[in-house]
């Protein structure tokens, strides 16, 4: 696990230097920041049931195909699984939110994650519209557009539709 914190000196630690003016501004970055990301992260805490519920609702109007038959969260257990997807995403994005930094999606969420659902079948453009919306979501109830709000669900969103390689 790192954050932005410990992720910006062990960058410079590995090469013997002192904090830059670089890192000088990005740790006030930070710190500006830090209120901000600790009462969006309590919020969506405070909501993050109903939030998930709501994302869900919102995903299964859009993609309707999903919970038919034939459709990947069909039947109660794979919709089951889709929620709790949902809801991984979520209190994973509170963490990324704390720490400022991508790290901890990379480590606990997204490894492997693709080649799971690939084998599974779960479809990740869906999957992806489903993290947009939560985000959306959360926007509206942080009352806040900022990019570091944003950050943790683009991250996830992009790693997830990155193509193989
Ligand atoms: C904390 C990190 C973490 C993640 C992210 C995670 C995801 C994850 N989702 C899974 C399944 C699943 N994921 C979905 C999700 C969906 N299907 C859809 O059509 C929608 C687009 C989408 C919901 C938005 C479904 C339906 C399954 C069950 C698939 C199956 O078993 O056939 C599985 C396979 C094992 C299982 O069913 O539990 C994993 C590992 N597990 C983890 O430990």
């Amino acid at each position: 696990m790192q954050d932005t914190i410990s992720r910006l000196i062990d960058r410079y630690d590995a090469t013997g230097r002192y904090l830059d003016r670089d890192a000088i501004d990005s740790l006030k970055a930070y710190f500006a920041t830090g209120t901000a990301r600790i009462r969006a992260a309590s919020l969506i805490t405070a909501n993050a049931a109903s939030l998930v519920r709501q994302a869900g609702s919102r995903l299964f109007d859009e993609v309707p195909d999903l919970i038919r038959p034939g459709g990947n969260a069909y039947t109660t257990r794979r919709y089951a699984a889709c929620l709790r997807d949902m809801d991984y995403y979520l209190r994973y994005a509170t963490y990324a939110l704390v720490a400022a930094d991508s790290y901890v999606l990379d480590e606990r969420v997204l490894q492997g994650l693709r080649e799971t659902y690939n084998s599974l079948g779960v479809p990740i453009g869906p999957t992806v519209q489903g993290i947009q919306i939560l985000k959306e979501l959360c926007m509206e109830l942080v009352g806040e557009r900022a990019e570091w709000l944003q950050a943790p669900f683009d991250h996830m969103s992009r790693v997830l539709s990155e193509v193989n390689i």
